[in-house]
């Protein structure tokens, strides 16, 4: 898009405008964080009016509102979103080139906002930017973590946590609005009283507050002139804080009550998979959950509003249990506060809410004790209890003799502790719940939510995740985006099914051969940014192996590491071998407290360290692991993958998301029958991806029959060979203790069973190394699985939550 030279004019003027009286610098003292704060500001300022007008326009239609309630939002940088959304992204260029100013300098100055873990936190942010582009009227409400996801470095190849903290140099994206702070109770007790009309009502007396302060975020649609709000809260000190402990003149004591207050939203939880039942995390829950539906209620509906319309104008979509705490929040407002008989107010509620289930692992699923829950927000433990005492009372009779089963379905869990079951309460309550994939939402149905789908069997349903094509080919990969603009024309970024269009080319030798210059383009740029960031230096003439995603035991990066361990000593038996070249590259966070997660860390380092200083293997196997894996590093890497790594263990990945944009970008997978790469196989076709291992009923059989992974060790040579040269020290300087414990965990209980799935994925491995020598061949199976992703845009995916669940339509710019 040739940029106007008047947009270019005037766009410099308010750079400059912006630079000088926002930073109160001239251009020629700027720092380079002057520069992108003053751009930034440009940017906003363009979509500021779009924004006031969508959100007028929305308010006037009363159209049904989608309120997305979620503890994370991995949102990734700002700047190149904003300008491909309005536009603008060649006059800023231009601007900034004619100043004689460096953009990608001031790109880089963006310190991504990493406020979530990992898939569901990315997930969510895909989904707002799909909601303002489908011009959904939506807002998403979370939490503004003063320090997102911890910083990775490596010492000595041991991952060791650092602060992040993305604030430092303030954010130009947000709009905080302390006038509009939200107080929210904790603790305390609750009473009786008799109301004016003689009803028992009941009041919770809270022990202390603090205050919610929003800050608002533009979500802009991709070029709709629709922009949406992201509404995420900060915690402060009441003056009651203060005040309090200032009439009792102790200053020291009142500095420590408001840091006290404001530790709230000070750190997101860094675990993803066994979240340990701390309190902090729990008051997080409800103190955002609390802001945001307050919020809602008295802002976004207005003064005035009849709570009894509510489910004609809101759904809340619970993204996985962490805000589930808003249904007895909701009950709580209204049967104590807007004085609504109990029956009528849960059947609202039963309206108002549908619940996202992530995951499928028994330990990954939230309980809080009643003792806790009890102690912090008592009147909602007792609304609670009063739900599930009429959920069992509609069971007995539904079961009358089948106690055990009513039981089993409790809301509150006896054993080992007695503990409210959070996604219990979402699938009673909850309109809707569905599940990420399409395996995924089958095996919730038959396996961890079971009873409950025998009783509503109506309530479950799938949808499966997406990616926003905006941020993961669009900003990821110019080139591609350009290639496939000049072949199939405009449109294609809001419209992803339309990448069909491109599947005729696949047979066209010089599209090919353009695609694959943007291959070797693609893997240069990424050997550029890792030489920068972190000096590692990779070969260009290489197939491009990529495993990114968070360290979990089920997603089995130690099983690559046997496969990369296996190459290795093939080499090093045979140096003549002929294979492929290959750069393993690894992404990947461990959560700080689980141990087995961090030692594999060490174990990655410590084996591509060896090769790294083995001459036999120099130019043909490369291990790189850049610390610190996030959206910003994955925007460079995913675009350079030849061959995507999803080898979870069937039946434990629920979707997965860094598949489907490794495939849009033209990796082939090679991959298990799990979470959403069954659909891609389906998308992709057989001979496009490379499948292996178990199915979940081979698995389910294997688990039932007593699995022993000894076995497997003992009757494969290539496997015994590879584990025992981790076992011997082969990779730790001769020191058999340093990853015993990995070996020990494989041999013993292999949980995830990383060997009963080793020589299928060795074999599939040949296949690949195979396969990647018919260049024109490969180039074809990666055009046909671009072609074939459009099904995995998060546009299609919210498209689904619309007509399954959510019964909302756009409201259309005037
Ligand atoms: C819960 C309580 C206390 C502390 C932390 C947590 C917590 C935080 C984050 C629990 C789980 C998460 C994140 C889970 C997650 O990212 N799940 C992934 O969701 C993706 C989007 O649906 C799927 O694609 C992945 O398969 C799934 O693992």
């Amino acid at each position: 898009m040739p940029s106007d030279l008047d947009d270019v004019e005037r766009f410099t003027e308010e750079f400059l405008k912006r630079l000088q009286f926002g930073q109160g610098v001239a251009l020629p003292r700027a720092t380079k964080n002057d520069l992108y704060y003053a751009l930034a500001r440009t940017v906003r300022q363009q979509l500021m009016a779009r924004w006031l007008e969508t959100v007028q326009r929305q308010m006037q239609a009363k159209a049904k509102v989608v309120v997305y309630l979620s503890a994370e939002y991995l949102l990734g940088r700002q700047l190149d979103n904003a300008l491909l959304a309005s536009g603008l992204t060649d006059t800023a260029e231009a601007a900034i080139d004619g100043l004689g100013l460096d953009m990608q300098t001031i790109r880089d100055t963006e310190v991504e906002p990493g406020l979530g873990n990992g898939g569901l936190g990315r997930l969510a942010a895909c989904f707002i930017d799909s909601l303002a582009t489908l011009r959904i009227p939506a807002i998403g409400y979370g939490i503004r973590y003063e320090y997102g996801i911890f910083r990775q470095t490596f010492e000595d190849g041991h991952q060791v946590e650092q602060p992040d903290s993305w604030l430092t140099l303030g954010s130009p994206w947000e709009f905080p609005h302390p006038e509009m702070g939200v107080k929210v109770p904790f603790a305390g007790h609750t009473e009786k009283y008799l109301g004016e009309d003689g009803r028992e009502r009941t009041r919770w007396v809270n022990d202390w507050e603090v205050i919610g302060v929003p800050y608002n975020y533009m979500v802009p649609g991709y070029r709709t002139g629709n922009v949406n709000t992201l509404r995420l809260w900060s915690a402060r000190a009441t003056q009651a804080f203060d005040l309090h402990v200032f009439n009792n003149g102790d200053y020291l004591q009142a500095v420590r009550s408001q840091a006290f207050a404001e530790n709230i939203s000070k750190v997101l939880y860094p675990e993803d998979s066994t979240p340990q039942g701390k309190e902090l995390r729990l008051q997080q829950q409800y103190f955002f959950v609390a802001c945001s539906l307050r919020d809602f209620l008295t802002n976004v509906m207005g003064p005035g509003f009849d709570p009894r319309k509510l489910p004609e104008r809101v759904i809340f979509q619970l993204n996985d249990t962490h805000p589930v705490i808003a249904i007895p929040e909701l009950m709580r407002i209204l049967v104590d506060e807007k004085d609504i008989p109990w029956d009528e107010a849960l059947d609202i509620c039963r309206q108002c809410f549908a619940y996202t289930c992530h995951t499928l692992l028994p330990e990954a699923l939230e309980v809080w004790p009643v003792e806790l829950l009890g102690r912090l927000l008592p009147r909602h433990l007792e609304i609670i209890f009063r739900i599930n005492d009429d959920f069992l009372a509609e069971l007995r009779e539904a079961y009358p003799d089948d106690e055990l089963r009513v039981r089993s379905m409790s809301i509150i869990q006896e054993h080992p502790e007695r503990a409210v079951r959070m996604a219990y309460l979402a699938t009673v309550v909850g309109a809707k719940v569905n599940g990420v994939a399409e395996l995924h939402s089958q095996l919730l149905r038959d396996k961890v939510l079971s009873d409950f789908s025998a009783y509503w069997p109506d309530k479950f349903t799938n949808v499966t995740n997406g990616i926003t094509p905006r941020r993961f080919i669009g900003l990821a990969n110019p080139a591609l985006t350009e290639l496939i603009t000049d072949t199939i024309g405009d449109g294609w970024l809001r419209d992803l099914g339309r990448l069909v269009e491109l599947e005729p080319h696949a047979d066209d030798p010089a599209f090919l051969d353009a695609f694959a210059a943007i291959k070797v383009g693609n893997r240069k740029r990424l050997a550029g940014l890792l030489e920068r960031r972190d000096g590692i230096v990779l070969p260009q003439d290489a197939m491009y192996d990529v495993m990114v995603k968070r360290l979990h035991e089920y997603k089995r990066q130690t099983l690559k590491l046997l496969h990369i361990v296996t190459l290795y000593q093939r080499l090093q038996e045979n140096p003549d071998l002929d294979i492929v070249p290959r750069v393993f590259l690894f992404g990947a966070k461990a959560a700080p407290g689980y141990w087995i997660a961090k030692q594999t860390i060490a174990l990655i380092n410590a084996v591509g360290r060896v090769i790294d200083n083995d001459p036999i293997v120099a130019g043909r196997l490369k291990v790189a692991f850049p610390a610190n894996y996030n959206v910003t590093l994955a925007e460079t890497l995913i675009p350079a993958a030849d061959l995507s790594e999803q080898i979870s263990l069937a039946g434990k990945e629920a979707s997965g998301t860094g598949n489907m944009k490794l495939a849009l970008n033209g990796a082939l997978t090679i991959g298990t029958l799990d979470g959403a790469n069954v659909e891609i196989l389906q998308a992709v076709g057989e001979e496009n991806f490379f499948l292996f291992g178990l199915t979940e009923p081979q698995v389910h059989a294997i688990y039932e029959s007593g699995y022993q992974p000894r076995e497997y060790f003992q009757n494969n040579p290539e496997l015994r060979k590879a584990l025992g040269a981790i076992a011997s020290g082969a990779f730790s300087d001769g020191n058999r203790e340093a990853f015993a414990p990995i070996v020990d965990s494989l041999l013993h209980e292999d949980r995830f069973l990383a060997l009963a799935d080793y020589q299928s994925y060795i074999e599939a491995q040949d296949r690949v190394d195979l396969a990647y020598r018919d260049t024109r061949a490969w180039n074809r199976s990666a055009v046909l699985n671009v072609a074939r992703s459009g099904f995995f845009s998060s546009d299609r995916s919210i498209q689904d939550y619309l007509d399954r669940i959510w019964n909302a339509s756009p409201v259309d710019a005037s």
